[in-house]
C-alpha cells in the first residue's frame, strides 16, 4: 500500500480537533441543562466551537516559476486523484496566484479574479466578498480530464501595451536576471496574466478538514502583489521555498528568499519555513552509481545552506515529478527514491503538532473564562442557599416575633438590592456613554479619512521621503488610536471595577473583577506592518517608488490590512464590553431568586402552610442539586483534558508503532 505521510497526519490531527469540538459542545449542553449559562455565555460557547469547525491549515509554496511549486503540490496532496491535477509543464504555467481550499456550502469551482481589478485599489482580500466580481466555472469532480482542462485558466494571459501593465503595477523589465520579468515583444507588446487571483474550491478531504495551499507563480507575480507577502504568506503556517536542481540557485531564487521569505519570519511570529530542492531526478543517471548520485545531491544541499545562510537539515531534495508518477502507479521504490516522504515527514512533524499547540492554547485559555464564569454562578447559589439554612437553623422554635422580624429582614434586603439596581442603572447610562467613546476612537470610518488623506500625500510626492513621510504619519495616527482606544478601555474598567466592588461589598456576594481589552495583539500587528514598510521603501528601487502605482499597491495592502485590524478590534470591543457587563447581570438576577426564595420559605412558616423541618429538607435537597451541578462540569471538564493532552498519547503509540 502506498503510504501518504502528511495526509495521514492530517487526518489524525482533523479527528482529534472533532473531538476537542464535540466535548465543548457537550459541556455547553450541559451548562445550558443546569441552566448555568446566560445569553453571552451560550454565544462564546457556540463561538468556540465554530472556531474549531473553520479552523485553517495554510501552507504555500513560494519560489520562481518552473521550480516545480504545481506539480510539487500535485504530488504531495492530489496523487490520490490518479492524475496530474494543477497544469504543470515547462515554461510560465502558473501565472496568477491560486489559492486551493474547500467550503463545502458552495460547489466545486473555480473563481478567478481579472487582472483589471488591480487598478481599484482593492484589495484580494475585500473582493472575496464580492462574488459578483468573480469569474467562476465549475468543476466537474467526477472527470479529472474536466478538471485539468478548467483549471488550465490560471495559465492564461492577456497581450496589451506596455503602458497599460504598468498601469497595473506590473513591472517591465529587461533585466535577464529577472527570470519571469515581463517582456516586450517584437510587436511593443507585452504578455500580462490575465487573472489576478485563482480560488479553487475542491472537494478534496485534506481541504474538506481545513487545509489551503497557496501556489505562488514567480518573483514578478510576488513583487507586484505586496499583499500576499504581507498578508497571506506572513499568516501562512507553513512556507515552502522550493529551488531546482537543475539550475541551482539563481539571482531570482536569491530575490524570492530574501524578499518574500526571509522578509515574513523576519516580522511575523516564527512559523515553518523548509527549503526544498526540487528535480533531483536530473541528476539520476544510469551511467553513474547509487553513492556517486547522493554524493552530488549531498553537495548541492550543502551548496544551498551556505548560501541561504540555513542549516542543511532544513533542505530536502526530492524529486516531485517522480514521486507523482510514483504514487499514482504504486512504485514503492521510485517513492522511495523521489524522497516525497521525508519531505512529508518533516512537512507534518513541523506543521501539526504548532497547530494543535495552537488549538490547545486558545481552547484551554477560553474554557478557563468560561469554568471561571460557570464556578462564579455555582459558588453564589450555594452561598445563598447556605446562608438560608443557617437562617431557618437559628429558628430553633417557631417563634411568631423571630419570625416577623427575619421577615422584615428579607424584606429590607430585597429593598436595598431594588436600590442598588436603579444606581447600577445610572451607572449603565454612565457606561454607555464611555463605551461610544471607545468605539470613537476605533471608528471605521475616521480610519477611512486617515487613509485617503495618506494616499493623497503619497501622491504629492514619490520620492522615499516623501513616501516616508506619509507612512509615518500614517501609521502615528494608528498607533494613537489604538493607544487612546486602550486608555479608554482602561478607564471603563476601573468604572465597573468600582461597581462591582461596592455590591459585593452591599450584598455579599463572591468577588468578580473585571478583564481588560487587550489591544498589545493589534499592536504588535500593526508594528509589524510599519516594519514591512519601512522595508519596502528602503529596498525598492527609486525607478519603482517614482513610478507610483508599486506604492499605491503596497500601500492598498497595508490598509487593507488595518482595515481588517480594525474591524477586528471592533468586534472584539463588542464582546469584551458583554464580557463585562454579563457576570454582573447574572449576578443580581441569582441574587435576586434568592431573596425571593427566601421571602417564600419564612412566608411559609409563617403561614404554618410547611413545617420548618419540611423546608430544611427541602434547602438540602436544592443544595445536592447545586453540588451535582458541579460535579457534572468538572466531569465534562476532566474529559476536556483528557482530550485536550491526547497528543503525548498519539507521539507514544507512533513511537510503539
Ligand atoms: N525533471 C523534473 N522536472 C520537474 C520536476 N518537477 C517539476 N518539473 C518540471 O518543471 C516544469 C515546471 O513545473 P511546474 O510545476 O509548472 O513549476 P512551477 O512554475 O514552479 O509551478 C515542468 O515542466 C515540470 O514537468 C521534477 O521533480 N523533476
Ligand atoms: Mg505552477
Amino acid at each position: 500500500m502506498t503510504k501518504h505521510g502528511i495526509i495521514d497526519d492530517f487526518e489524525a490531527y482533523s479527528e482529534w480537533r472533532k473531538q476537542v469540538r464535540n466535548v465543548i459542545k457537550k459541556y455547553r449542553d450541559i451548562a445550558k441543562a443546569e441552566d448555568l449559562t446566560n445569553a453571552h455565555s451560550e454565544q462564546r460557547l457556540n463561538q468556540i466551537i465554530s472556531t474549531l469547525n473553520d479552523d485553517k491549515l495554510y501552507i504555500a509554496f513560494v519560489a520562481e516559476f518552473s521550480r516545480g511549486k504545481s506539480e510539487l503540490i500535485n504530488a504531495i496532496f492530489f496523487s490520490t486523484l490518479g492524475k496530474r491535477v494543477l497544469p504543470s509543464s515547462a515554461g510560465r504555467t502558473t501565472m496568477c496566484p491560486s489559492e486551493l481550499m474547500y467550503d463545502h456550502d458552495f460547489e466545486p469551482s473555480i473563481r478567478l479574479l481579472p487582472i483589471d481589478t488591480r487598478s481599484t485599489g482593492t484589495s484580494i482580500q475585500e473582493y472575496k466578498n464580492m462574488p459578483e466580481e468573480w469569474s467562476e466555472y465549475t468543476l466537474d469532480i467526477d472527470s479529472a480530464e474536466q478538471i485539468s482542462e478548467v483549471l488550465k485558466h490560471i495559465t492564461e494571459v492577456n497581450t496589451v501595451k506596455p503602458g497599460h501593465a504598468e498601469n497595473l503595477g506590473l513591472h517591465i523589465t529587461s533585466d535577464e536576471g529577472h527570470e519571469d520579468g515581463l517582456h516586450i515583444d517584437e510587436n511593443g507588446e507585452v504578455e500580462i496574466p490575465r487573472w489576478r487571483h485563482a480560488i479553487i474550491n475542491f472537494p478534496h478531504p485534506l481541504l474538506d478538514k481545513g487545509l489551503v495551499i497557496l501556489d505562488t507563480p514567480g518573483l514578478n507575480a510576488l513583487g507586484a502583489e505586496p499583499e500576499l507577502t504581507l498578508n497571506m504568506l506572513a499568516s501562512a503556517h507553513g512556507v515552502m521555498f522550493i529551488l531546482a536542481a537543475d539550475t541551482g540557485v539563481t539571482k531570482s531564487d536569491l530575490a524570492v528568499w530574501r524578499d518574500h521569505i526571509i522578509v515574513g519570519e523576519l516580522t511575523s511570529r516564527a512559523k515553518g519555513r523548509l527549503v526544498i530542492l526540487n528535480k533531483i531526478d536530473v541528476l539520476w543517471d544510469d551511467l553513474r552509481g547509487q553513492d556517486e548520485i547522493s554524493d552530488e545531491i549531498k553537495r548541492q544541499v550543502k551548496e544551498t545552506a551556505k548560501i541561504l545562510n540555513i542549516d542543511e537539515k532544513m533542505i530536502f531534495p526530492v524529486s516531485a515529478q517522480k514521486a507523482l508518477t510514483a504514487k499514482i502507479r504504486n512504485k514503492n521504490k521510485l517513492l522511495n527514491k523521489s524522497r516525497i516522504l521525508e519531505l512529508e515527514g518533516a512537512l507534518s512533524d513541523m506543521l501539526i503538532p504548532a497547530k494543535r499547540d495552537i488549538v490547545t492554547d486558545t481552547v484551554k485559555r477560553d474554557m478557563a473564562e468560561m469554568n471561571q464564569s460557570i464556578k462564579l454562578v455555582i459558588d453564589q447559589r450555594l452561598a445563598g442557599v447556605d446562608e438560608h439554612i443557617a437562617e431557618l437553623d437559628g429558628l430553633s422554635s417557631k417563634n411568631v416575633e423571630v419570625i416577623e422580624n427575619m421577615l422584615l429582614k428579607v424584606k429590607a434586603d430585597k429593598e436595598h438590592l431594588e436600590r442598588s439596581l436603579q444606581r447600577f442603572q445610572a451607572t449603565r447610562s454612565i457606561f454607555t456613554r464611555q463605551t461610544v467613546a471607545l468605539y470613537q476612537y476605533l471608528d471605521p470610518k475616521a480610519m477611512e479619512i486617515t487613509i485617503a488623506n495618506t494616499r493623497k500625500n503619497m501622491k504629492i510626492s514619490f520620492t522615499s521621503r516623501g513616501i516616508k513621510k506619509a507612512m509615518t504619519r500614517f501609521f502615528s495616527s494608528v498607533y494613537e488610536a489604538f493607544n487612546s482606544a486602550a486608555e479608554q478601555s482602561n478607564e471603563i474598567k476601573e468604572l465597573m471595577q468600582g461597581v462591582y466592588s461596592k455590591f459585593q461589598e452591599e450584598h455579599g456576594l463572591v468577588n468578580i473583577r473585571p478583564g481588560g481589552y487587550a489591544t498589545r495583539k493589534y499592536l504588535r500587528e500593526i508594528k509589524r506592518l510599519e516594519q514591512s514598510s519601512e522595508r519596502f521603501v528602503k529596498t525598492t528601487s527609486l525607478v519603482m517608488l517614482d513610478q507610483g502605482v508599486i506604492t499605491e499597491r503596497f500601500f492598498d495592502s497595508v490598509s487593507s490590512r488595518i482595515r481588517q485590524i480594525f474591524q477586528k478590534a471592533n468586534k472584539d470591543a463588542d464582546n469584551w464590553l458583554k464580557t463585562i457587563m454579563s457576570p454582573m447581570e447574572a449576578q443580581i438576577r441569582e441574587h435576586q431568586i434568592q431573596l425571593r426564595r427566601r421571602l417564600e420559605s419564612i412566608k411559609r412558616i409563617h403561614k404554618a402552610t410547611d413545617t420548618l423541618d419540611d423546608r430544611l429538607a427541602e434547602l438540602k435537597y436544592v443544595r445536592d442539586g447545586i453540588i451535582e451541578q458541579g460535579d457534572k462540569i468538572k466531569h465534562i471538564n476532566r474529559k476536556m483534558e483528557k482530550i485536550l493532552a491526547k497528543e503525548e498519547d498519539d507521539e507514544e503509540s507512533r513511537v510503539s508503532a
